[in-house]
Order: C-alpha cells, then structure tokens, then sequence
C-alpha cells in the first residue's frame, strides 16, 4: 500500500493495515525474543474484562527490537501523521491464548486530552507476529470513533459497527489511539502475538507505569551512532532511536 493510501485510511476510519513488511527470518527471530521476553519477565494482565500475556518495555529487554521502534517505512507514515517532534511511548506485547476473552471498548486517550478534530496526538503500530484473524483474537475497532469526543460508548449505546482488520504474520496495524478499540477474543487454537508500540507528540516519553519506563541502557545516541549491531535487515545511515526515546 503507498503511504497516500494508508494516510487516507487513517483519515476516514482511524486506522489501516500495512502488508507484510519483515522478512520471514526477522519474524521467526522476533518471535523467538518475545518468546523469550515472555517466559522470562511476562505477566498475567487483566484489563477491561479481558486477560492475556503482556511483556511490557522491550527494547530495554533486548536492543534488537530498536529495529522496529525506527523502521523506516513505518516511521514515515507515523512521521506523516503526528510530525517529527514525537517519542516512543511505550513498546510491549501482548499475547492472547486461546480461550482469551475479547476486551472491551476503550481508547487510549482521555476524554480531557482528545481533539475531535485536526492531528492525531497518538498512533498505536502493532507488529503482527501471527496473523490476526476474527479467530485468533485481531484488535477491534469502531471505524470513525477517532473522531469521538469521549473514549468509549456510553453504557447504553449498542455499537453496531465493529471492525476486526486482519492480516497476514508480518502485517502491521496502525491505529489512532483515539480510536475506541479492544482485544478481540481468542476463539482459536493458536496464540495470536503482537508487539505493539506506541508513538505520540511531545518531547518527553511518559511511562505507563513502572515497567513501561525505557530504562537508560537501551537508548540510543543522538548523534546517530546504530545503538545495536544486530538488526533485521542490513540498514545503512543513522538510526532515529536516540530522537525517539528521548
Ligand atoms: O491486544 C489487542 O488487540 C488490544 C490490546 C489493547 O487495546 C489493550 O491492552 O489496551
């Protein structure tokens, strides 16, 4: 898809899918360090009605997922969106077992701090390790409620329209956070992994929490200086991590 497209998509429904963008050995690797990251430091989360694995902060866990927090096609369309003055927020993943109940609506902005109008201040990109299927649990979304000046529907509100975008392992999904959204149930008999991570303006990155601080070995250089050897692709030039968690 050209950026135009996505850009579009993003403007009228809140939200768009990119095609495959890793190589199969970078999502084989990426698999096998959130694996990792899981077993080792993974907890139980609950939130909303829902329960699933989260694996919070990974680029303080493991310097090769710096190579998402600045891959360059994607960076681009985020750049597009919400302007360069922007941080890294967060990037944890989340793991939903079969069995693993939807979640319910929410938003990741505020009512206090939501612009029904104008730039976004917020895109979620969700690296799809396994396919998202209505199955395996994709993430649902209310098309348009970007737009919305309160983060969920009201209690009495039926929401009829309810999108499940899904892709194939290695899609990417990048949605406004505004965007009234949750984990779809996993009704499956396959765990549906993803990393997502969260890009907003501003100059500070704000943690979510304890574990979501980007702890100060994992930061990049300003000066451009590659703050990993190991990478997934072979890239050359400066990398955009020491900007992007400052
Ligand atoms: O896992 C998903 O698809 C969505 C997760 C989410 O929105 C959340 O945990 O707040």
């Amino acid at each position: 898809m050209d950026i135009a497209q996505a850009q579009f998509e993003m403007e009228v429904f809140g939200f768009t899918v990119l095609d495959p963008l890793l190589t199969e050995p970078e999502v084989s690797r990426l698999t096998e360090l959130v694996d990792a990251a899981d077993t080792s430091d993974g907890t139980d989360y609950v939130y909303d009605g829902a329960f699933a694995r989260h694996v919070a902060n990974l680029p303080a866990r493991d310097d090769r997922f710096l190579a998402l927090v600045d891959y360059p096609s994607v960076l681009a369309l985020v750049e597009s969106i919400l302007g360069t003055d922007i941080v890294l927020g967060s990037m944890n993943a989340r793991i939903v077992w079969p069995g693993d109940p939807e979640q319910g609506l929410h938003s990741d902005i505020p009512k206090v701090h939501r612009r029904p109008t104008g730039r976004p201040i917020m895109l979620q990109v969700v690296w799809m390790i396994d396919g998202f299927t209505t199955e395996s649990g994709a993430t649902r979304i209310v098309p348009g409620s970007h737009r919305a000046a309160v983060p969920a529907p009201a209690p009495e509100r039926y929401v009829p329209h309810i999108s499940s975008p899904v892709g194939a392992a290695r899609s990417v999904l990048v949605f406004d956070g505004q965007c009234w959204h949750g984990g779809g149930a996993n009704t499956g008999d396959a765990r549906r992994r993803a990393v997502f991570a969260h890009y907003r303006v501003g100059p500070y990155a704000v943690p979510d929490g304890p574990d979501d601080r980007l702890l100060p070995g994992s930061l990049g250089s300003d000066d451009g200086t590659p703050t990993s050897t190991a990478s997934y692709s072979a890239r050359s030039g400066p990398t955009q991590c020491g900007r992007l968690l400052r």
